[in-house]
């Protein structure tokens, strides 16, 4: 980053400081990850100079015939990766994704079925600020209180009592495994179309780990830069019957222009994706979630739901040591963790200060951590949260953290 490093030393220092918190903290946000040096590399090119609304061969721009190439190879290596009949590689982020869906499939003021936000759904599942709460009417499911996993006899009574025209599977802090097929033939009973939100399993799916509910559903989307470690962006994938649907919602009816540079970039990713190697970090992550899981759950805290099947966990750390979501958040933060406050099903306490955390290991398996590395991870968290007032343990937890940190490369940094 000579260049930059000469013309606009300010930004280059605030790079140069984000690269060396990267470096020296472990992370544990469940949607976060590392990209490799090509996908940056694609990110940071020239493609970004380019116009090309429409798609491949019928665009709105001349100078495409290069742009085409790129953008036909991520929706053929993403079609790969996935075996959809037909994707979509232009969304700009899951939001914006998922809009184009609502807008394909639904008119406003159509009945929604979406996963409760507070026990795990996400913003644009029907947050009542969030264009999905405000355009349609969404009817929330729930997990059973017990045994903290989606009741899906529950979801069936609410989809026969409400008749909704589209029902929408998708978390973004939920810890088990989806039954697509049985909220497919739920849909089918009531005649909705299926949706769900892949944003936090892509890679998980893609590297074979979970199963995947391209072939149930009518449309899934995604987006790319979570497990599937590629840019920040999104896609959609569907059946051949709702692809001119897709379409058509995605660019002109949510978007213009796609961003080259970022779809190039998504190209590379799935094409690290497609490597067996892949295949071994999808299953690292989630052999280490199980790992963390048991390690914190041996320190006394309790995991929604019991423990986990993919890459996340939430723990109940109000419950389990009298430490709210936030304490938790900010303390961690001080010893160089990075995690999300979150709320708990059925929690008492408020968002901004809730019950639970949220803790995913996409990230920290990039860099190489494994099963063993996990307890030293709980380990640090225990201690952290066990002197949460306390500075100068606190400072000694975190010189810890960064020696620890460091024997891990991260991919994109020298
Ligand atoms: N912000 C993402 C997450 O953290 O789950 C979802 O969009």
């Amino acid at each position: 980053m000579n260049n930059l490093k000469k013309s606009d030393p300010k930004i280059y220092n605030i790079i140069k400081l984000e690269e060396k918190r990267q470096k020296e903290g472990i992370e544990l946000i469940a949607s976060e990850n590392y990209v490799s040096k090509p996908v940056l590399e694609a990110m940071g090119s020239i493609l970004t100079n380019k116009y090309s609304e429409g798609y491949p061969g019928k665009r709105y721009y001349g100078g495409n015939q290069i742009i085409d190439q790129a953008e036909s190879l991520a929706v053929n290596r993403a079609k790969k990766l996935f075996g959809a009949e037909h994707i979509n590689v232009q969304p700009l982020s899951g939001s914006p994704a998922n809009l184009a869906v609502y807008m394909a499939l639904l008119n406003p003021g159509d009945k929604v079925l979406g996963f409760s936000l507070d026990q795990g759904g996400h913003l644009s599942h029907g947050h009542p600020l969030n264009f999905s709460g405000k355009l349609y009417k969404i009817i929330p499911y729930f997990v059973n209180r017990k045994t903290e996993v989606i009741d899906m006899d529950e979801v069936e009574r609410i989809a026969l009592r409400e008749g909704p025209k589209m029902i929408l599977a998708g978390f973004s802090a939920y810890s088990r495994d989806m039954d697509w097929k049985r909220f497919k033939e739920i849909a089918d009973k009531v005649g909705a179309f299926t949706f769900a939100d892949i944003a936090h399993i892509a890679g998980l799916i893609a590297g074979g780990q979970l199963e995947s509910p391209v072939p149930y559903f009518d449309v899934v989307s995604t987006t790319t830069h979570k497990t599937l470690r590629g840019p920040r962006g999104a896609m959609i994938m569907c059946k051949e019957e709702f692809a001119k649907a897709i379409d058509r919602a995605v660019f002109p009816g949510v978007q213009g222009g796609p961003h080259d540079h970022i779809n190039a970039a998504k190209a590379v990713a799935f094409g690290e994706a497609l490597k067996p190697s892949f295949k071994k970090y999808s299953s690292q992550v989630i052999k280490n979630a199980k790992a963390l899981s048991s390690a914190l759950q041996k320190r006394g805290y309790r995991i929604i739901s019991g423990g986990t099947d993919n890459h996340l966990m939430l723990v109940d750390v109000y419950g389990s040591k009298n430490i709210t979501g936030k304490e938790a958040e900010h303390t961690l933060e001080e010893v160089g963790i990075s995690i999300n406050k979150n709320m708990i099903p059925f929690d008492p306490r408020k968002p901004l200060d809730p019950s639970g955390i949220r803790l995913g290991t996409p990230a920290v398996t990039t860099r190489g951590a494994k099963e063993k590395d996990m307890e030293k991870i709980a380990k640090f968290i225990d201690e952290a949260l066990m002197a949460k007032n306390n500075a100068s343990v606190l400072n000694k937890i975190g010189k810890q953290v960064k020696t620890f940190s460091l024997q891990f490369p991260v991919p994109g940094i020298k």
